[in-house]
């Protein structure tokens, strides 16, 4: 059997992989991507939705983004509700114009997927890598049903279970923290588009309204950590999230609920992301809850970076990168952003939920305290510029320099740098 090689090999056709095989095939690297899964399945699973500026931004740069501003919707409001106070998040204004982008991830991949193969590349569907090798030359590979490659470069982009990271030498485990709450995930038909997203800050536990397409919204449900899902049917879900919310004639109206699920509310970041010539990105390196909105965002700014720095040191062997933004500084950068996204997060979630165990009797007072700093956010003032900065995804990501866009300078992590 011939011996099958290639300079990078990706694991996963998730946001992470799809973003970088595009920039590397692009700049003429040869490419080879694996996917556990079919490609039906890539292209249906509803998960995200929201997707930052500097996102939307980068696709841009690499023009991807046709059918995402055609048929995606511009956000730059939230509301949060409050002891029946509803207070208005205008992050558009408050960061002086940066906005989300609505269009939901499969959809994006598709487009990813579909431009991909009409630039000339190929994605082997189906066929999960089984294992991960490094050779006693620092050379690492892969096996699959069709048996082993060889590769410069292996990347895991495949997400929170990834074998890449199983087949770093003194592992990539890091940090986790399990929240002591889940979240009840529905995906529901709705009478009309939900205009902004809605956070319910509430006695008996968070509920969210996000938009995702004209007639389907996504919805969370605050319910005990380890809840069994057997205990919600439809009539509790339905009966929660409109007291929860305050559904009221003005909100779109709740039709058929197509998906539910219960989200076991975690938050880890690896301790490394290379080892040698593996390297990880997106969800395979660190997993965020879905409440700030950052996981599919993250995973494209990890690409966009390390697509950057393997062009730099592929077609010009700078792995230290002039200005440090080298291959050799991926790791350290994207750790980093990994901990800003976590803690952003973090504070979101501490203002959406009330402390575990509280008593009834206090939760007026802690719910009092969390409007105080609704408003404080909501209200014009540094506070307020650093939530809506942060939230929108401003700044840019990195172009690789060899990119029309990116003469003059590329920017490596923005004004946010996450
Ligand atoms: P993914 O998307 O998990 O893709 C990994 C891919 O790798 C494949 N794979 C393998 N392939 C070959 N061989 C193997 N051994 C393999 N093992 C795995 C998998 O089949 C898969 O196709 O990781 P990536 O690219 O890092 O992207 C991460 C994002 O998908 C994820 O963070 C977001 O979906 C998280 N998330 C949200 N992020 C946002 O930015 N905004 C949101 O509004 C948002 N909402 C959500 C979310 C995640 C959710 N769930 C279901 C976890 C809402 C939900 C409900």
């Amino acid at each position: 059997m011939t011996r099958r090689t290639t300079t990078v090999a990706i694991v996963g056709a998730g946001p992470a992989g799809l973003v970088l095989a595009h920039a590397l095939h692009r700049a003429g690297i040869t490419v080879t991507v694996h996917e556990r899964l079919s490609r039906a399945a890539v292209e249906s699973a509803a998960r995200a939705g929201v997707l930052e500026h500097r996102v939307v931004e980068y696709l841009r740069a690499l023009g991807l983004t046709d059918r995402l501003t055609a048929e995606g919707e511009r956000h730059g409001r939230c509301e949060i509700t409050c002891l029946g106070e509803n207070v208005l998040v205008d992050y558009g204004a408050l960061s002086g114009g940066i906005r989300h982008w609505v269009y939901p991830q499969q959809l994006l991949l598709r487009d990813l997927i579909a431009a991909y193969l009409a630039d000339g590349g190929s994605i082997a569907f189906e066929r999960p890598v089984e294992s991960v090798t490094v050779g006693a030359d620092g050379r690492p590979g892969l096996n699959t049903a069709d048996g082993p490659l060889t590769a410069e470069y292996v990347i895991g982009c495949d997400g929170a279970h990834s074998v890449v990271a199983a087949a770093f030498p003194d592992g990539a485990d890091g940090p986790g923290r399990r929240y002591p709450y889940d979240w009840l995930t529905v995906l529901a038909r709705i009478s009309r588009p939900v205009e902004q997203i809605r956070y319910a800050v509430h006695a008996d536990g968070f509920a969210g309204m996000m938009p995702r397409t004209a007639d389907v919204g996504r919805f969370y449900l605050e319910v005990p950590a380890g809840e069994d899902p057997a205990g919600w049917g439809e009539r509790r879900i339905r009966a929660e999230l409109e007291r929860r919310l305050e559904l009221d004639g003005e909100d779109p109206a709740l039709g058929a609920l197509l998906e539910t699920g219960m989200l076991r509310m975690r938050g880890k970041v690896a301790r490394r992301m290379r080892a040698g010539r593996l390297l990880l990105a997106g969800d395979a390196a660190h997993t965020v809850t879905p409440s700030g909105a950052k996981g599919l965002n993250s995973a494209v700014a990890d690409a966009a970076d390390l697509a950057a720095a393997l062009i730099a040191e592929l077609r010009d062997g700078d792995g230290t990168g002039l200005d440090g933004t080298g291959l050799d500084g991926y790791e350290r950068r994207r750790l980093d952003a990994a901990w800003r996204t976590q803690e952003f997060s973090e504070q979101l979630l501490d203002l959406l939920h009330l402390p575990a165990g509280l008593p009834p009797g206090q939760r007026e007072f802690a719910l009092r305290l969390r409007l105080e700093r609704i408003r404080r956010i909501a209200a014009p003032g540094p506070e307020g510029a650093a939530f809506a900065l942060a939230y929108a995804g401003a700044g840019e990501l990195r172009l690789p320099a060899m990119w029309p866009s990116a003469q003059g300078g590329a920017v490596a992590s923005g004004a946010t740098g996450r």
